[in-house]
């Protein structure tokens, strides 16, 4: 055991923690590769990212709908010239592209877009997998499954499962977000739900969260949510929520994973890229966990005005795991404040990161780009009790790395089989 007493070891010591451990992704948008074109890759998908897609539009004055008229490689090639050519590239999502294709060592003084096409042309999704995550040092990797996806329902139906290293998160969305329109669905799917909320409805709906629970074996279902969500309250949503999500939910063990903070589609031609953020109210979030202390919930939220009061709750009741530095949150200026804060109300009860990837090869910049910012903050919060004569050993830093990266979602979710210190 290696005893840590000044600053120069332990800058040391987590550094080498930190490069070393195994990172679980607890949310991202990829899929595992037998899922085909679901999962995205190379330097085109790195480019149209949404991220990158809002941002283009500050500076091109291509009509919104003109641009999504040009191939994928033609946005890829505009955003290229606009973003990275015409104007210094040091936004957090230009700056993430320049982090990853430096990650698979390409020449980035170049700026030759024709090689770095090249380069993504000689692999194919499965063996990019396995580079992806060996650069990223991530080994699991919780993807975001949506049985209303027309497009993701039918490999789920065909029995087909994913890769040991992917686990699925049973997203609900069009169900808690859209269930006027949602019920017919359901009913085309043979659940057999009232137009109004009966015990037949509440029934159904349960039985269609089994059944999908039964099928994708999901660490957590989760929801994303408006910045004026309320609960509860006089709406399907509620009611959806009270009759069948927390019963299912205690039920099979799956945690409810609530993402709040949303203001979709601000601006709706922008697609994806359109959605904005606003100030959410806590009290919903915290009316669950005091009265369903039986139930384990897992949530972010969008907005930095949220964040104090969040880490306040967390102290309250550990039926709650706080995860990430969600979508607008996840710039370094914030997830350094953000780190800082839940680390000094939390301690390392938290899960920090997620990287939110919405193309497989994010995930070298998504996490390096978070570890770095991570690792300066436990340097000074370590630093800062070494201060008063603690003395801190290397294996207690690996365990409180380990806690963070991974061990801390395993153990919530209940798969204590997963939970691992060392290599
Ligand atoms: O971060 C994103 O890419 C967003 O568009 C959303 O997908 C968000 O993360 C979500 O999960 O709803
Ligand atoms: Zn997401």
């Amino acid at each position: 055991m290696t005893q840590i007493t000044n600053r120069e070891q332990l800058t040391a010591a987590v550094n080498a923690a930190i490069r070393k451990q195994k990172i679980t992704d607890m949310h991202t948008h990829l899929y595992s590769p037998n899922f085909g074109e679901l999962l995205l890759w190379g330097v085109d998908e790195l480019l149209t990212y949404h991220y990158l897609v809002a941002e283009v539009m500050r500076w091109s004055d291509i009509p919104v709908e003109d641009f999504w008229k040009l191939s994928k490689q033609e946005q890829a090639s505009l955003i290229w010239q606009k973003l990275f050519i015409e104007h210094s590239p040091i936004s957090e999502a230009c700056r993430g592209v320049l982090t990853t294709l430096q990650g698979f060592g390409l020449d980035i003084a170049s700026r030759n877009l024709d090689e770095y096409r090249k380069y993504f042309s000689r692999f194919d999704s499965y063996s990019q997998v396995d580079r992806v995550l060996q650069l990223s040092n991530v080994d699991h990797v919780v993807m975001t499954n949506d049985p209303f996806d027309d497009r993701e329902r039918p490999i789920w139906l065909s029995g087909t499962k994913p890769d040991p290293r992917f686990h699925a998160a049973l997203r609900i969305d069009p169900l808690l977000n859209d269930y006027a329109n949602t019920k017919h669905r359901l009913r085309e799917w043979g659940y057999h739900v009232d137009d109004a909320w009966t015990q037949k409805s509440v029934d159904e709906v349960r039985r269609f969260l089994k059944d999908w629970i039964g099928r994708m074996n999901p660490v957590y279902m989760a929801v994303s949510l408006p910045y004026d969500f309320q609960y509860p309250d006089d709406s399907d949503r509620s009611r959806i929520i009270t009759d069948c999500i927390l019963p299912i939910s205690r039920e099979t063990g799956v945690p409810f994973a609530l993402m709040i903070g949303v203001n979709r589609r601000v601006h709706p031609a922008l697609g994806d890229a359109g959605d904005s953020v606003g100030k959410a109210s806590i009290k919903p979030l915290e009316y669950m966990l005091s009265r369903y202390p039986e139930n384990r919930f897992i949530t972010t939220f969008l907005s930095r005005e949220n964040q104090h009061e969040l880490c306040v709750l967390g102290r309250k009741f550990r039926n709650l795991l706080i995860f990430g530095c969600w979508w607008f949150m996840n710039n370094p200026v914030i997830i350094n404040e953000i780190t800082r804060m839940r680390t000094e109300l939390l301690g390392l009860s938290i899960v920090p990161q997620h990287s939110d990837a919405r193309v497989l090869d994010q995930l070298i910049y998504k996490w390096s780009h978070s570890k770095e910012i991570i690792a300066n903050v436990l340097i000074d919060k370590y630093n800062d009790i070494l201060r008063t004569g603690w003395v801190i050993e290397t294996a207690e830093i690996e365990r409180d790395v380990a806690d963070l990266f991974r061990n801390n979602f395993w153990r919530f979710v209940g798969r204590n089989d997963m939970v691992k210190y060392g290599e």
